[in-house]
């Protein structure tokens, strides 16, 4: 275990709103350190495209589940938060990307404008693209931070950036956008949706056990977790499409059905999306139990990310 902390997270934090308030309060403020270099590099409107990109305020379910995870194994350093705000990034960038009209074409975000109705397509485009290589910027700042070996920090990259790529986000993701228009059937959708929100959930929990150096029955154990509460994240997306307003999401609700996307929802109806939702965390909580893991906070936010109402 490594770390500075005298006080164990764990006793700290037992609701929901308080673990993603801290992650959302550090993440923030490291995001914002960030852009403020970045600023400096990146000049003019494209510049600032990408503070607003990566300012906007996300719940950072990301950032907290690297943090529980970190701490579920016993790493106590303040600096995970810097991981955290790795995964974030990446995340930031799929957002400004998705939102694009040769993707899902939409117009809010996060409670605001999207960052190309903001500003203007190529802007948005050009800040996406900017936002990868700072996510493994940010990701090598936090393993410095965290004193971890540069073997640590390969595997890491390796993880987060497999996660984002062809046979995770960039993956499902494509699936999805070929999927417009036509019905897919449970096990299409399965994979769309482990692929494009899936596998970076799962791996912000990997990567908090990689972070504490934890062995690789933990790292895997917590990579089951991520996996099950991955996919239930995106059926609560699901959902949410249909029975949340565009005011509660801070985007614009209706728009799987206005993309004629098939979803959970589509396939099995708002009961049984939500039940699916709800065995998934309780199989992801028992992964954790399996392997003789804490389940207080990851188990928290299972239970936050399947009942959440935006
Ligand atoms: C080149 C094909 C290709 C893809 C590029 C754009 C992209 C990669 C992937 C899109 C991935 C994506 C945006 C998936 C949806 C994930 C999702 C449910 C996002 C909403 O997450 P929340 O609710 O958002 O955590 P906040 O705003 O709270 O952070």
């Amino acid at each position: 275990m490594r770390g500075t902390d005298s006080v164990p997270y764990a006793a700290r934090w037992h609701s929901a709103p308080a673990l993603l308030t801290e992650a959302r309060d550090r993440v923030d403020a490291l995001l914002a350190a960030w852009s403020e270099r970045i600023r400096t590099i990146v000049p003019g409107r494209t510049g600032e495209a990408l503070g607003y990109a990566l300012g906007t305020p996300g719940k950072r379910v990301r950032a907290a589940l690297v943090m529980a995870s970190y701490r579920s194994v016993g790493g106590a350093s303040p600096a995970i938060a810097a991981v955290a705000a790795a995964v974030e990034t990446v995340h930031a960038y799929s957002l400004v990307h998705d939102d694009l009209p040769c993707m899902d074409n939409d117009d809010l975000r996060r409670g605001r404008l999207t960052t190309h109705r903001a500003y203007d397509v190529p802007t948005a485009t050009r800040v996406g693209f900017l936002l990868v290589p700072v996510a493994g910027l940010v990701l090598s700042q936090a393993a410095r931070d965290l004193v971890l070996p540069p073997a640590t920090l390969g595997l890491m990259a390796q993880e987060l950036f497999t996660a984002s790529g062809i046979e995770g986000m960039v993956g499902g993701q494509w699936l999805d956008l070929e999927a417009e228009g036509r019905a897919l059937d449970l096990p299409g959708l399965v994979a769309v949706h482990r692929g494009k929100t899936g596998a970076l959930i799962r791996a912000a929990c990997r990567l908090g056990g990689m972070a504490a150096e934890a062995d690789g029955g933990a790292v895997e154990a917590l990579g089951s977790f991520g996996q099950e509460i991955g996919l239930a994240f995106q059926i609560a997306d699901d959902v949410l499409d249909v029975t949340a307003t565009s005011a509660q999401l801070g985007k614009t609700a209706g728009r799987d059905a206005a993309l004629e996307k098939s979803t959970y929802v589509s396939l099995l109806g708002v009961d049984q999306a939500r039940t699916e939702a709800h065995r998934l965390a309780a199989a992801a909580v028992a992964q954790l139990e399996e392997a003789g893991l804490p389940t207080d906070a990851l188990g928290t936010l299972a239970h936050y990310i399947v009942s959440r109402d935006s």
